[in-house]
């Protein structure tokens, strides 16, 4: 089986929102629609960008589907599934299998400390509930440490389990997993901020919360990484860099949100109870991004 499924740069999808935490279909149908002309490869759902923590389970399907209706044909969609409680899990893994999505995800099982029989249980009962749809880890900085090699080894074993997300800027962690299998595992870095790097040691794909703003730079970086012109994708990275060295220091969701919304889009702030800017951060971060110049100068 070839577990290389995902390739290319995908956006960690925003999620507009209204203060109750109902869905902007509007503005959702837009991003989508225009973010698929840009040359990325599909979306990732409801992750760390996606806010889906931070969302009811019902919430998170409606948005899915949205985007599944939205979405043009080719475009790949993985829906990040992770919750603390396993029901939960077990209805959005069966409910992306139902409307047709492309992969699921997950952090692994969080808050109690699990050993790793208990982080294999819940990544199967995922493939299960899912009838192995392609299955990815979502390693991420939020969720603890990274599994160890070993245990993403076990894994290999679990039906449809391709690979995983990898947010982590320790590159040689990261071949190492790449090695299992003889290379035949989907490794998809996360960190946007060293998206070349992660290229150059061996990720087949990247998935981020800035490639909302800058999808066409990033989708250039990554032709020019392929291609093996990496002294063409350093300046792009650098540039990228800048900008996101503002929205570490501000907040980086509500920031990538700012943006949008300042470029037209009726995006709306973070769920409560994640971090917003106050009205004079904002100000400071759009006279930065300002001195940068601007934020139409890094679509
Ligand atoms: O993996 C994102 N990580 C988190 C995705 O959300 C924790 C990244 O895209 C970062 O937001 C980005 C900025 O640090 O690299």
């Amino acid at each position: 089986m070839n577990r290389i499924l995902f390739t290319g740069i995908m956006p960690a999808l925003l999620s507009p929102v209204n203060e109750d935490g109902s869905i902007r279909e509007k503005a959702l149908r837009r991003l989508v629609r225009d973010l698929s002309q840009t040359g990325v490869t599909g979306f990732y759902l409801c992750g760390a960008t996606g806010e889906g923590i931070a969302m009811a389970p019902e919430r998170r399907m409606e948005l899915v589907e949205i985007v599944k209706d939205e979405v043009p044909e080719g475009m790949k969609l993985i829906n990040h599934i992770g919750a603390a409680d396993l029901a939960t899990v077990r209805r959005l893994a069966r409910h992306s299998r139902q409307i047709g999505l492309d992969g699921v995800s997950s952090v692994p099982p969080f808050f109690f400390n699990y050993d790793e029989r208990g982080v294999i249980d819940y990544y199967r009962a995922i493939s299960d509930e899912s009838e192995a749809l392609p299955l990815l880890i979502y390693a991420s900085p939020l969720s603890g440490t990274p599994l160890a090699v070993e245990t993403v080894e076990k894994m290999l074993d679990i039906p449809g389990f391709v690979g995983m997300k990898y947010t982590n800027p320790n590159y040689f962690l990261m071949t190492r997993y790449k090695k299992l299998d003889g290379g035949n595992i989907n490794i998809i870095n996360g960190p946007d901020e060293t998206c070349m790097l992660g290229l150059l040691m061996g990720a087949d794909a990247a998935i981020g919360s800035t490639y909302n703003v800058m999808p066409r730079l990033f989708v250039r970086l990554y032709g020019a990484v392929k291609a093996g012109r990496a002294e063409e994708a350093k300046p792009l990275q650098m540039k990228a860099d800048d900008l996101i060295e503002l929205m570490l220091k501000y907040d980086v969701i509500s920031c990538c949100k700012l943006m949008l919304d300042k470029r037209g889009y009726d995006i709306g702030e973070t769920n409560r109870p994640m971090k917003r800017l106050t009205a004079a951060q904002k100000e400071a971060f759009l006279a930065e991004v300002d001195a940068l110049g601007g934020v139409d100068a890094f679509a």
